[in-house]
């Protein structure tokens, strides 16, 4: 951030791993930002109106650019600092974009059946789901962590930031059923993050919160 340039608004939840990527991202890039925690059932007008979608993250650029989704901030954060260390360009690999698109799509699908089955009326159970987000994101998160240690490959990039907090809420589902899982690399990778200096900062209170 320059000197004279006022920091960005960011609508965030403590708790949404897609908010958690997007604060994770800032702060690794070094960029500035004003947090607003919101209520998900209470939404303030000022942020539907500049995203009426209603999903958090929201960023609000100085100049009264929006981004409004958590990946699109996550570059901005990058970019916009010249991407330092390459933490975003070493994210756009093939292997890197397919692990990240099945975070999104059906990691994020299963993990919710699993996590919430009285919410989705679906007969397979959350046995089954929490078998297919393993399929679909943890066994190959598993082979290359197990070459490499992080996405990054020896260190990490936005993808490690990126599919972490999802792999967080996974694990805290069951903990012991997690930690019965044959995915050495995943759950070392996992303590890593949990651990990290990143972590903590991004999982901070807000002052006047009490969530
Ligand atoms: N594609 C969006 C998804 C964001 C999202 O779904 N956030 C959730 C919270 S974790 C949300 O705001 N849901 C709206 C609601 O619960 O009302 C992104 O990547 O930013």
């Amino acid at each position: 951030m320059s000197l004279n340039q006022q920091p960005g608004l960011l609508y965030t939840y403590r708790r949404c791993p897609y908010a958690m990527r997007a604060r994770m991202a800032l702060l690794q890039a070094g960029v500035a930002y004003q947090a607003h925690e919101v209520s998900l059932r209470d939404k303030p007008p000022a942020m539907l109106a500049v995203s009426p979608k209603g999903t958090v993250p929201v960023l609000v650029l100085p100049g009264g650019a929006v981004l409004e989704q958590s990946a699109d901030i996550m570059r901005w954060a990058f970019e916009s600092t010249g991407d330092f260390d390459a933490w975003w360009a070493r994210a756009q690999t093939p292997f890197n974009q397919s692990l990240w698109a099945r975070c999104d799509a059906d990691f994020k699908h299963h993990l919710d059946r699993y996590k919430y089955p009285q919410r989705f009326s679906d007969a397979l159970g959350a046995e089954h789901h929490a078998q297919q987000a393993v399929a679909a994101l943890l066994e190959p998160l598993e082979v290359q962590l197990q070459a490499h240690g992080q996405l990054g490959g020896a260190t990490p990039c936005a993808a490690d930031i990126g599919i972490f907090p999802f792999v967080r809420q996974f694990a805290a589902v069951q903990p012991a059923s997690f930690e019965a899982l044959p995915l050495p690399a995943v759950k070392a990778w996992l303590a890593g993050w949990l651990q990290s200096s990143l972590f903590d900062v991004a999982m901070r209170k807000p002052p006047s919160s009490t969530k």
